[in-house]
């Protein structure tokens, strides 16, 4: 089913918390000031701003709990938030753009989206799974447990939050781009029906191919398909401003050939760009690479 082009509902949140370091905070202003608005109007592309999920003040600067879930409290307490602002951008039949922040808003992102849809597919593009539970995690920083959290596993301080909404099912996960996989995530990424497209299998298959196998998996079977887009999911060279790079990741042109083809599909119900950190370079280079991702995702077209 095709997604007729519906107002775009631009959603900040400058939430830094789930990553191990700071700054991601400035990304959804970098990435607005390097001009997406404006750039998305020339592309015919209707938008609102629709504001900001303001985060927690973090006067406790609580680090690691007992329990391996970093600032555990003010991540929920955003994303409690942002659930809250997604579901009412789906409500006014809008399409939620969400620009991060670190990856751990993706836990607000999928309850607000999945108390509407019922078989909600997931891309995530990633150089991680974002896999990991308290249990399993090696850094006790949320931005790496966020799938597993919209697939219900973790602490129940945090799936509680996506309690509201309907389940997100494995076999409509589709990670793409996977290339530093903690033990604990394999042997989930193993037994479940979790579709991953590591950068081993987009070098051999070619990324044409994997956005179709994803599409294929996805298509009949759901009612949404929400891409969660880490920029880190580039190899570092083209994106060097993110907190976790990990070389040998997708390339510009592959990752803006598969946002393209996406686009085509028209299949595509909700976005959200993530893990933009611009105190990690001197110039704006990594938000405007997710600026440009956003209109190629939306429709912008070379000719
Ligand atoms: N797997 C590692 C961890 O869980 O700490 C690294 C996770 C990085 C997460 C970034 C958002 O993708
Ligand atoms: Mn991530
Ligand atoms: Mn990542
Ligand atoms: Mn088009």
């Amino acid at each position: 089913m095709k997604v007729k082009q519906k107002t775009v509902s631009i959603l900040s949140v400058p939430f830094d918390l789930g990553a191990g370091r700071k700054g991601v905070h400035l990304s959804p202003n970098a990435i607005l000031q390097a001009g997406l608005e404006q750039r998305l109007a020339d592309a015919g592309v209707s938008c609102v701003l629709e504001g900001e999920v303001v985060p927690p003040s973090t006067g406790k600067g609580k680090q690691n709990t007992a329990d391996n879930l970093k600032n555990l409290e003010e991540v929920v307490t955003v994303n409690e938030k942002l659930a809250d602002r997604v579901e009412a951008v789906v409500r006014k039949g809008q399409f939620p753009l969400v620009l991060g922040g670190d990856h751990s808003i993706a836990i607000g992102t999928l309850s607000g989206l999945t108390r509407h849809y019922k078989n909600l597919g997931v891309i995530w593009f990633d150089a991680h799974s974002d896999l990991n539970t308290a249990e399993t995690s090696p850094s006790g920083n949320i931005h790496g447990m966020s799938l597993a959290v919209g697939l219900g596993m973790g602490d129940p301080r945090l799936t509680k939050i996506k309690e509201g909404g309907h389940p997100i099912k494995s076999k409509h996960v589709v990670i793409i781009g996977a290339r530093s996989i903690d033990e604990g995530e394999k042997a989930y990424i193993n037994d479940s029906g979790v579709t991953c497209f590591t950068m081993h299998d987009i070098d051999q298959m070619g990324m044409e191919e994997v956005i179709a196998q994803t599409l294929d998996l996805l298509r009949d079977t759901t009612d949404g398909i929400h891409l969660s887009f880490d920029v880190d999911s580039l190899d570092p060279l083209e994106a060097p401003g993110t907190g976790t790079p990990v070389k040998g990741g997708v390339s510009y042109r592959e990752a803006q050939f598969a946002l393209r083809l996406l686009h085509e599909s028209g299949l595509i119900t909700s976005a959200e760009f993530v893990e933009v950190n611009p105190t990690l370079e001197s110039d704006n280079a990594t938000a405007e690479v997710a600026l440009e991702f956003i209109a190629s995702l939306l429709g912008e077209q070379i000719l």
